[in-house]
């Protein structure tokens, strides 16, 4: 079947944040319909939007699937209830884990449920640093422009800080 390839923002900013993010990426690994996943490095990221909340690790990965944008969005869904996220939560407030679908191959999509590329991706460096790590030289779907151009240009003043990662979480 044919394999589409995605990339994924996925944030933490609560309780074991590298563990959160490290479980959510052992879980999409586990799909049959989901391979060859590669992570950015882990950025210590300044929270945009409502300042008043603990700072986020963030990082993107790339992976490709043979799932629809649809069937993925309701597994991150899943994934995301799997990791303790509570399902009634007000926007831009702590979450355990939040996993937002970035790129779908070179999809266009905008539905009240979904909108793919991400519409904030532009405006927020925690997304276009990792994702430039990963695909600097790709072009960003419906702006003609190279990530790391995009990179170049986004007005987004907030501290994104690499960070180096506890290997203990990643061993179970
Ligand atoms: N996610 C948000 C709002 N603000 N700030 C940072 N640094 N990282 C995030 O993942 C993030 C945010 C909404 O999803
Ligand atoms: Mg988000
Ligand atoms: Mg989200």
């Amino acid at each position: 079947m044919f394999k589409n390839k995605v990339y994924l923002s996925i944030g933490s900013n609560i309780g074991d944040k590298e563990s959160n993010i490290a479980s959510s990426i052992a879980i999409l690994g586990s799909y049959i319909e989901i391979s060859k996943i590669k992570s950015s490095s882990f950025y210590k990221t300044e929270p945009l939007y409502n300042e008043n909340q603990p700072s986020f690790l963030n990082i993107v990965i790339e992976l490709e699937t043979t799932f629809t944008a649809f069937q993925l969005l309701d597994k991150i869904r899943e994934i995301e209830k799997m990791l303790g996220r509570e399902e009634i939560r007000q926007k831009n407030h702590p979450r355990t884990i939040d996993i937002d679908i970035i790129i779908f191959k070179d999809s266009f999509i905008n539905t009240p449920e979904l909108q793919i590329p991400h519409p904030g991706a532009l405006l927020r460096k925690f997304v276009l640093i990792p994702l430039a790590e990963l695909a600097s030289d790709e072009i960003f779907p419906k702006t003609n422009i190279k990530i790391v151009d995009l990179l170049e240009k986004c007005p987004d003043t907030s501290v994104v800080q690499k960070h180096i990662i506890d290997k203990k979480a990643w061993k179970n």
